[in-house]
């Protein structure tokens, strides 16, 4: 007979026991009806589970919450589970790697999506940490994956299961191409897995997210349906906010509004050829790609815009000002099909000036940047006048890394595109 899972149908920490079942050969199915924020808050599912979370599973001794649990707790069903590699070195490096997907892993995504999705509250710096503790974590994983191509030996165990189904948090809601090319290994591993008939099974087509998703406000605690039976208790005015996880829920798909931008007047202008000449240009990169670039510029349907960090003083380390930088240019990637941009940072020794050229779709700095990339206060923003040919031949040694800028060497040039 089938173990009962009590989650709803896109959670994936049930995904994990889910995975596990189908490569062990044991019968587990999800219960009906879940209704995230109504049946974990029931007096019958808090007996199973005191602190009202999913996924619970029911086995014919009693209930077992923590969904690594669960997951350990399915593939020891099976005796001398591959699962769990086959000597006892395997079986603590797949323990090693299942803490590892969770404290590392998990626990950052978890910190950078949930407030973002108005599950959690946003804090600037609190992401910014999140990110780099995650870009730590993801680094020693491509680090390991580049000679490994399972997590350990050499097929799918339980930490490849609960690994992926963390990463696949990331990947479907705030890990954008962009952000996870910098670990191609992880990449190809993420994917590999993702597409095993086991996974697939359970996880259906995975598709990456294409944005991260701009800072929702707080969510409101889930509603009964209709059609649900009442809980005995009537939920209290006071009761907690469902918690980020239940952003795991599935949810029906919401038309996308129109981007205001899209509906400005064409212009002559097309950014995408901007900045293929931009890329492409390998020599006499005046001659070619800055006269192309004001040949092609168009006033009425662009603005181009310096700006200027307002807190120099605190680039005292260069890694940490060069890591700010990275994190503004991510940050901008909801941006990309408006934007264009060059940051620089300038000096030989700290303190170092960050500096930059930012060139938008419409003739304003659009409104949903300024909203949703909190970066932007950080920095004085200064619209250039192209009949100033001195801001003109700045904005050229801007887009070209011109060194010395400003007399200073520059200790490195980004640029969004
Ligand atoms: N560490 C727990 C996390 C469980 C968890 O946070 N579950 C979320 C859904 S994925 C939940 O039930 N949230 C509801 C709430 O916080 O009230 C596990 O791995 O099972």
């Amino acid at each position: 007979m089938a173990l009962v899972l009590h989650a709803g149908k896109g959670n994936k920490n049930a995904f994990k026991t889910l995975i596990a079942a189908e490569y062990s050969g044991v019968q587990v199915k999800l219960v009906e009806n879940f209704q995230m924020g109504v049946t974990n808050k029931s007096p019958e599912f808090l007996k199973m589970n005191p602190i009202g979370k999913v996924p619970v599973l029911e086995t014919p001794e009693g209930p077992v919450f923590e969904s690594n649990a669960i997951a350990r707790y399915a593939a020891r069903l099976k005796a001398d589970n591959p699962l769990y590699g086959s000597s006892l070195i395997d079986y603590a490096h797949v323990e090693q790697w299942i803490d590892f997907a969770s404290m590392e892993v998990d626990a950052n995504i978890s910190k950078w999506v949930y407030p973002r999705l108005g599950y959690a509250v946003f804090l600037p710096p609190a992401e910014e940490a999140a990110i780099a503790a995650l870009k730590r974590a993801l680094g020693a994983l491509n680090f390991h994956l580049a000679s490994n191509t399972f997590l350990v030996g050499h097929s799918v165990t339980l930490a490849d299961i609960i690994l992926t189904c963390n990463l696949y948090m990331g990947f479907v809601h705030i890990m954008t191409k962009t952000f996870t090319s910098e670990f191609p290994h992880v990449e190809r591993y993420f994917w590999t897995l993702v597409n095993q008939p086991k996974f697939k099974k359970i996880l259906g087509d995975v598709k990456q997210a294409e944005s991260v998703p701009a800072v929702q406000s707080a969510k409101k605690p889930a509603q009964p349906k209709k059609e649900a039976p009442k809980p005995k208790e009537e939920p209290k005015k006071e009761a907690p906010k469902p918690k980020a996880e239940a952003a795991e829920e599935e949810e029906a798909p919401k038309p996308k509004p129109k981007n205001p931008l899209d509906l400005l007047p064409p212009s002559k202008m097309i950014l995408d050829e901007w900045k293929r000449l931009y890329s492409n240009t390998k020599s006499n990169f005046r001659e070619v790609a800055i006269k192309g670039f004001w040949d092609m510029y168009d006033p009425e349907g662009y603005s181009l815009w310096f700006c200027d960090y307002k807190y120099n003083d605190e680039n005292t380390v260069s890694f940490v000002t060069l890591n700010k930088v990275s994190g503004f240019l991510q940050r901008m990637d909801l941006a990309r099909k408006y934007a264009f941009g060059k940051m620089l940072i300038i000096g030989s020794e700290p303190p170092f000036d960050v500096k930059g050229l930012w060139l938008f779709r419409g003739k304003e700095i659009p409104q949903f940047v300024i909203d949703e990339c909190y970066d932007m206060e950080l920095y004085e923003w200064k619209k250039v006048d192209i009949s100033d040919e001195e801001q003109k031949e700045r904005v050229n040694q801007m887009i070209e890394d011109h060194e010395p800028f400003e007399g200073k060497p520059l200790l490195d040039a980004k640029c969004f595109k």
